[in-house]
């Protein structure tokens, strides 16, 4: 794992799983356009979350690539739940604008709630085959363009599932600015 203090703001980046991040205000799902559940992220966030979250996100979709809904977090340990319909790689495009507009729209609808704290996964870059140092290449890009527009948000983290995603990101952000 590690972090950066850039602009006044805690990025990280991690291994574990997005269902479990207590200290988080909220937490992003990986969302298909129903906003259903499903596997991978999706499906592990559901599952904490008990059925009210199906149910409340029953009323909001269907979304379209690049968009984000905001719904309260139920069962999980967080307080809301932002939901980004990331591209399918080769079929939604231009897969690189609806990625980055995933993050940004997530930030937004997170600093629109005056919480401080975001965890986000690595979007598109599993089931909808972003190829994964792309999808983390946008993914850092994104988030660091969105960070002089937070006015809240005060601590992002990347939660990744496998070291080699860890690595990636690694090599994104571990030389960006000197730790604080
Ligand atoms: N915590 C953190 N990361 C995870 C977890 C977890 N519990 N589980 C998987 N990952 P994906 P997508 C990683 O497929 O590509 C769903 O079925 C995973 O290894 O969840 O946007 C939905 O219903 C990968 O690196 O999201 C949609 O239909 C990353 O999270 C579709 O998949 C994203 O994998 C969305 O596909």
């Amino acid at each position: 794992m590690g972090k950066q203090s850039i602009r006044g703001i805690t990025v990280e980046w991690l291994t574990g799983d997005i269902a479990n991040q207590p200290d988080m205000d909220i937490v992003v799902n990986a969302a298909n356009a129903e906003l259903g559940t499903g596997g991978g992220v999706a499906g592990a966030l559901h599952r904490a979350a008990g059925p009210g979250l199906e149910e409340e996100c029953g009323e909001l979709g269907p979304i379209k690539p690049g968009e984000a809904v905001i719904t309260s977090a139920h069962g999980l340990p967080n307080r809301y739940v932002v939901h980004c319909l990331g591209p399918v790689y080769g079929r939604d495009i231009p897969e690189e604008s609806l990625l980055t507009s995933c993050y940004r729209r997530a930030l937004q609808l997170a600093d629109d709630t005056r919480l401080s704290s975001i965890a986000f996964p690595a979007i598109s870059s599993g089931a909808f085959g972003y190829p994964p140092d792309d999808a983390a290449r946008v993914a850092v890009q994104a988030v660091l363009a969105a960070l002089p527009k937070l006015k809240f948000i005060r601590h992002v983290r990347f939660v990744l599932f496998s070291d080699t995603d860890l690595q990636r990101y690694e090599r994104l952000l571990g030389g960006k600015v000197p730790a604080s």
